[in-house]
């Protein structure tokens, strides 16, 4: 049992492994090459759906709900917690970018904006990422 609510061994199992690849991975620094900026520099491929000078939409790899889709900049700021009062701009945009893509991918009914930040966070790729989940209820509080 999670706060209130019961979760099923399938979720437990991957909450487990999503904290055990956060675990492993913190640290991170602030112009490391990463999975992410691979994707932003074309060497690996992605399920882009939105791109702009600044950032970069796509489809996780590993969806935890009928939707759920990443935005990153395209400037290698490895967690939140990095950002420095000259981002501001860049962090707006990216929550711009989120808005505008969940309505273009239908989100009517709500969707849940997450940012993981650090070994606690459950944070497991070292560049900036505002995950957005939709098409299914979520649950409250988060594990
Ligand atoms: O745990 P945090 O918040 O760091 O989230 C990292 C997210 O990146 C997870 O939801 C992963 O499923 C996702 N991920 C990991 C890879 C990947 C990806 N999403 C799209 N494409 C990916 N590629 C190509 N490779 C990954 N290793």
């Amino acid at each position: 049992v999670v706060g209130n609510r019961w979760l099923s061994t399938t979720n437990c199992r991957a909450m487990a492994s999503e904290v055990e690849k956060a675990q492993a991975a913190k640290g991170g620094e602030y112009t490391e090459e990463t999975i992410f900026s691979k994707i932003v520099d074309k060497k690996i491929p992605a399920k882009i759906i939105f791109e702009d000078d600044l950032s970069l939409a796509f489809h996780d790899v590993s969806p935890q709900a009928p939707t759920h889709f990443l935005v990153i900049p395209k400037k290698r700021i490895s967690m939140l917690s990095k950002a420095t009062d000259d981002d501001s701009n860049l962090l707006g945009h990216l929550l711009t970018v989120a808005r505008k893509t969940a309505d273009q991918l239908g989100l009517a009914d709500g969707y849940r904006v997450v940012i993981n930040n650090g070994a606690n966070g459950a944070q497991s790729v070292y560049h900036l990422h505002i995950h957005v989940f939709g098409g299914r209820q979520m649950g409250w509080p988060p594990g």
